[in-house]
């Protein structure tokens, strides 16, 4: 069957500074390795050109060690991640990041702000990615990249050179969400963020949440962005990710929500992220990223 994007453009960033684990820069690579350019070649879609980043793998030397981990690196990274993004979406292809820890994100969105006018974004997450400067129990910068792109921190997207505008909270939702700290509960409160957790998603579906999802993250928007964080799938199906915490989707969910996501024709973007290859024994997880990936891209059982 056909897909919705006839180009699609794969952006590799190897990064991991985000996460303060290593391992996710070697992400793209294996899903790549996975099966992922071969797929998308054997479905109906142009794969216009693979491009990989030239980012940070090493800290820069180091200054006076503060609060919030390697966030020059960070904001390198996202620049450059956003002129490739900016670049794919003025072309009209369909940008597919590979990461990298989850601030790759940043990056992501900071190029799509600078085309769209006004963005939603859907983001898979056993976590919140919520967390400020003041809440953070890790100074890890993929455990804010949310509080960034809605500019509730001190480091905004608004940031990097390139971003457009800050991403609506009334047009952000989190789907998959377990593990929050108090800080991200408090500020989902106050902003009033749609979160469908594990816990909406057993009382409602995966069904009912995703389109509830689009109706929101497409609710006045020219574009939306998937953000997908593996670590949503439950550790049984993706155990290779940095951060996995028990009680997530299982495969059947996360494929068929993918497919309806696939079906609204509104996914303009997407980012797979927080594979770590080091973790992921018998790369089950990157070849469980490429099968999403191609569900999203349009790839149908019949
Ligand atoms: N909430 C924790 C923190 O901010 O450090 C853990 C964040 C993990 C983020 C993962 C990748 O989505
Ligand atoms: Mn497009
Ligand atoms: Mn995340
Ligand atoms: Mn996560």
């Amino acid at each position: 069957s056909g897909s919705e994007h006839k180009k699609v453009r794969l952006i590799s960033v190897p990064f991991w500074l985000g996460s303060g684990r290593a391992g996710t820069e070697l992400g793209p690579e294996s899903i790549i390795k996975a099966g992922l350019v071969r797929k998308i070649r054997s479905m109906d879609i142009h794969l216009e050109s693979e491009h990989e980043v030239d980012c940070p793998i090493k800290p820069f030397s180091q200054g006076t060690p503060s609060k919030i981990k390697y966030l020059p690196e960070v904001m390198e990274m996202s620049g450059l991640v956003g002129e490739q993004v900016y670049r794919a979406a003025i072309n009209d292809s369909f940008p597919l990041i590979l990461g990298g820890d989850h601030s790759v994100a940043i990056g992501s969105l900071a190029g799509l702000t600078g085309h769209y006018n006004n963005l939603g974004v859907i983001w898979f997450d056993a976590h919140g990615d919520l967390n400020t400067e003041e809440t953070t129990p890790s100074g890890n910068l993929h455990g804010m990249a949310l509080a960034v792109a809605i500019g509730k921190s001190n480091f905004k997207l608004t940031d990097i050179p390139g971003a457009g505008s800050l991403i609506k909270k009334e047009n952000i939702v989190i789907v998959g969400a377990r593990d929050l700290d108090p800080g991200e509960r408090e500020l989902i409160r106050s902003e009033g963020i749609t979160v469908f957790s594990m816990h909406e998603i057993d009382r409602m579906g995966i069904e009912t949440v995703v389109k509830k999802a689009i109706e929101i993250a497409g609710n006045g928007t020219d574009g939306i962005h998937l953000s997908f964080d593996m670590d949503c799938l439950d550790p049984q199906e993706a155990a290779g990710v940095g951060t996995p915490v028990p009680g997530g989707l299982n495969y059947r969910e996360a494929h068929f929500a993918l497919e309806l996501l696939s079906e609204s024709q509104r996914v303009t973007s997407m980012d797979i992220v927080e594979v770590n290859p080091l973790l992921d024994y018998d790369r089950r997880t990157a070849r469980l990223a490429v099968e999403l990936a191609s569900s999203l891209l349009g790839k149908r059982i019949l």
